[in-house]
């Protein structure tokens, strides 16, 4: 092999957990690049660039983006920090020689930050770490700098990668310090120690042209973008060369146009070159992992692997009686269609089909990244029933076994109870208990998977929103026993109607409604959720018996208590094993899995019986 380095790049990946400001720093190394023309309006946080991204205030795919400095070409890849997207991190890793590891000045490493640095410690990429947001009240940068070294070591780091750079940062203000006595400026120091502690890309000067695609784009007028990085060679536009798939399937492609990145945007190429990231198209049947190289020398590198999904939900048509009126896509064919499609591009999500014809199981890393799935295809038009979340489980020696998360709580020690016993219930134990002394407790727990679908929610309530909740997989052990998934039943309308006022107000005593007046209803959906832990049939329809003594005005005195709206992951965490949500365009339903209420019964009863 006849090594050599392309002086003129440098490949690095922003890894992090949630919002300790990967995407605001890229904003800063854009803008004090020169990627912007001066006077340039650009919205914050440009990377993230979905819809849902920006309505979230979270990166939920990992892309590609690449900034000049001092003749260097900096490729970037800002990744998602929340642990569902983690094969994001995983994929895109292989597209870097080194890591930028963001760490909140104050909220210090957290499990995230240990999976995302674990990956790059596996792939042995040069790591730097950059303490960020010292300008937080509450920062406390050298402790978690000792946090940092810590975890390095636990995650038992060579000697070599425990020597990593560090600088300190306001990524918002972009300014970087080798210290935290002086005084920042910019992000010169950012830059510069990128290119000179990153190692430049490596590749095989005698090899032909060869690239991974680690992700794929589409264009209205290219088709298929296969994106990766070159590893060894170049390419021209219209050079034959061939893809390697998954199984060895060899097929060939002519190159369209060739592209590279040149700030958040692509720009045309006439050489793509070793160690750069490149856009090709000209295949439509490509996916994550191939290798495209050229036909004299068909040689697949290795294909990208990423971590086993840990949740499945069932995916199916919606058979609601209000099917097909507010989507313009039902049909199982095109929802397996479009759940295909996302795989290919999703390397952390499969499909695979379910006993039943019309419904599939498609698995992921957990229940958020299933709500984003789910809400991107409403968007798109797609209706659909979706079943509760349910932990994926292994099988070991004929024994079964399930997902298991180490879970880091951080709450005011008035909820030290609350949070304890529920998460015994759900079959948790304590591990670790610090009480500072200044009002706040820090818990370690261990807790079933399983058990934590939904919790979160219900963590923030019981914390009044201030309690801070962290998980990582610590792995699989023997299966903990069973728990309810919820303690309440559900109000079932028992026909067909129309919610009204006078029927809702007398169900209020019941529990909490779902609907309001004028929502349509069917027998079998769920239009509350019981004060009891048993389902009750109940007519929300019922109107005010009309009688000729009709006190004036008396039966349009019901106030209804306003209803919290509905939200796709607020009905995904409700919905229970007999339960599904139905999800359209337009509407969060929730319903009983079987809709008449005197099979409910049968089935009911039979269930009794044979327990
Ligand atoms: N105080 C302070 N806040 C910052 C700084 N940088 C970013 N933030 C804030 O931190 C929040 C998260 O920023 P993002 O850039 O979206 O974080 P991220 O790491 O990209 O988040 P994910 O991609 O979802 O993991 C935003 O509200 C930012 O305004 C900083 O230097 N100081
Ligand atoms: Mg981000």
């Amino acid at each position: 092999m006849n090594t050599s380095v392309n002086e003129k790049i440098r490949n690095i990946a922003i890894i992090a957990h949630v919002d300790h400001g990967k995407t605001t720093l890229v904003d800063a190394l854009f803008r004090q690049s020169g990627t912007f023309r001066e006077n340039q309006e650009v919205d914050d946080r440009v990377m993230d660039s979905m819809d849902l991204e920006r309505e979230r205030g979270i990166t939920i795919a990992a892309k590609n983006c690449a900034v000049y400095w001092k003749d260097i070409k900096i490729n970037i890849i800002d990744t998602p920090g929340h642990a569902d997207f983690g094969g994001e991190v995983e994929r895109s890793l292989v597209m870097a020689d080194g890591a930028v590891l963001l760490v909140d000045a104050s909220e210090g490493p957290l499990p995230q930050t240990r999976f995302v640095l674990k990956k790059a410690l596996e792939r042995g990429l040069t790591i730097m770490v950059v303490v960020n947001k010292i300008d937080r009240k509450d920062a406390r940068p050298q402790e978690v700098l000792d946090e940092v070294y810590d975890l390095f070591i636990d995650l038992e780091a060579t000697d070599d990668q425990l020597d990593f750079p560090v600088l300190y940062a306001i990524g918002r203000n972009g300014v970087a310090q080798h210290t935290l006595e002086e005084e920042g400026t910019d992000l010169t120091p950012l830059f510069d120690a990128i290119i000179e502690q990153i190692p430049p890309p490596r590749y095989d000067a005698a090899a032909p042209f060869q690239m991974l695609v680690a992700d794929l784009g589409y264009s209205d007028f290219l088709g298929r973008l296969a994106i990766g990085r070159v590893i060894n060679g170049h390419a021209k536009q219209n050079d034959s060369l061939v893809c390697i798939g998954e199984g060895g399937a060899v097929k060939p492609l002519r190159v369209t146009r060739l592209q590279t990145y040149r700030g958040p945007s692509v720009v045309d190429a006439l050489d793509a070159a070793p160690g750069d990231t490149i856009v090709l198209s000209g295949i439509e049947d490509v996916t994550i992992g191939d290798t495209i190289c050229t036909a004299a020398a068909p040689k697949a590198l290795p294909r990208i692997t990423v971590d086993e999904p840990t949740v499945s939900m069932k995916f199916a048509i919606n058979t609601s009686p209000l099917a097909g009126r507010e989507g313009k896509i039902v049909q199982s064919r095109k929802i397996l269609e479009r759940l295909e499609r996302e795989c290919l591009s999703n390397v952390a999500i499969k499909v695979e089909q379910s006993e039943d014809k019309d419904s599939f199981l498609v698995k992921g890393r957990g229940e958020f990244q299933m709500a984003i799935l789910i809400e991107t295809m409403r968007r798109e038009g797609y209706e659909l029933s979706v079943s509760r979340p349910a932990v994926i489980y292994k099988e070991e020696n004929g024994k079964r076994l399930e997902p298991i998360e180490r879970v880091f709580v951080d709450c005011d020690e008035t909820f030290l109870g609350v949070v304890t016993e529920k998460l015994s219930i759900r079959k948790g134990r304590m591990v670790n208990l610090v009480n500072h002394g200044k009002g706040r407790v820090r818990m370690e727990f261990s807790v079933p998977s399983r058990g934590l679908i939904g919790y979160r929610d219900e963590f923030l309530t019981d914390t009044k929103g201030t309690g801070i909740m962290n998980s990582y997989l610590e792995g699989y052990e023997p299966h903990r026993g069973d728990f309810p998934t919820r303690f309440t039943g559900s109000l079932v309308a028992d026909r067909q109607g129309m919610g009204v006022a006078y029927g809702i107000f007398h169900l209020e005593p019941r529990g909490e409604m779902f609907i309001t007046a004028g929502d349509p209803v069917y027998e079998g959906m769920i239009v509350g959720e019981h004060n009891r832990d048993n389902d009750l049939d109940i007519n929300p329809c019922k109107e005010k018996k009309l009688t000729n003594m009709r006190a004036s005005g008396k039966d349009e005195n019901c106030v209804l208590t306003p209803i919290r709206p509905m939200t796709l992951e607020r009905a995904i965490h409700f919905v229970r094993d007999d339960e599904l949500v139905e999800v359209t365009p337009l509407s969060i339903r929730l319903r009983k899995a079987e809709l008449s209420a005197t099979k409910r019964h049968i089935l009911a009863g039979q269930r009794k019986k044979s327990s």
